[in-house]
């Protein structure tokens, strides 16, 4: 576990990385960084009622005239009529839950966002991952706040600098927020890898606000 400065931030003891107010501003972009943002009992219940009561889905892209399922579960919930389109494929929101409408209450006022939808991805195991991409869609408007909530197995959360491909590595634990914000996501792509560890199930809830 690495060391964390006084708001909780691990320091990355990486060139160019500054903190400020609790904002850790990397070259062309910010996060910022929560480890424990909901307790352990908390997380615990999140997880149980996130994996039982959300409607996960199997969903697949097409690749070169092969049907490819994605590696992990989604499902995708929001207050907006308006379909998301990801990877080539497009989500219908279904309607908010009782459980996420409680995580995106204590995450709002923190991230300083109304939150209209969001994504959710299940990791079912090691072999589970999302490979490298931003959140740059052009639903989201230019230099969106990304909130991204994660309970269950910790995982390596990867961010990779288009152009200087300088890599940041984040353990996102059980509990944690992790809030991408400025020009992060036009600039550095992100990836959750595969482990070969021994893992139990990860839920991450990605709140974005669809304009
Ligand atoms: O699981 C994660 O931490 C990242 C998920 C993600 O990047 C996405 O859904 O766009
Ligand atoms: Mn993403």
């Amino acid at each position: 576990m690495s060391q964390l400065d006084i708001f909780g931030n691990p320091i990355l003891q990486k060139s160019g990385s500054i903190f400020k107010k609790g904002i850790t501003v990397i070259e062309n972009g910010e996060y910022i960084f929560y480890p424990n943002f909901f307790s352990k009992e908390e997380s615990d219940s999140f997880l149980k009622t996130l994996r039982s009561n959300i409607i996960w889905k199997q969903e697949s892209m097409n690749m070169y005239g092969k049907k490819i399922d994605f590696p992990r579960l989604t499902a995708w919930y929001g207050n907006n009529d308006k379909p998301y389109s990801f990877s080539g494929i497009t989500l219908q929101p279904l309607p908010w839950s009782s459980e996420i409408l409680s995580i995106k209450s204590k995450i709002e006022p923190v991230a300083n966002t109304a939150f209209n939808s969001v994504l959710l991805n299940l990791y079912r195991d090691g072999n589970d991952s999302i490979s490298w991409h931003t959140d740059a869609e052009k639903e989201l408007g230019i230099n969106p706040v990304i909130a991204s909530v994660n309970f269950g197995a910790t995982r390596k959360f990867q961010l990779r600098h288009i152009k200087t491909k300088e890599k940041l590595e984040i353990e996102l634990t059980h509990g944690s927020l992790l809030i991408m914000q400025g020009e992060l996501q036009h600039f550095w792509q992100h990836q959750v890898p595969k482990t070969s560890k021994i893992v139990r199930e990860r839920i991450n809830l990605t709140f974005r606000v669809i304009k």
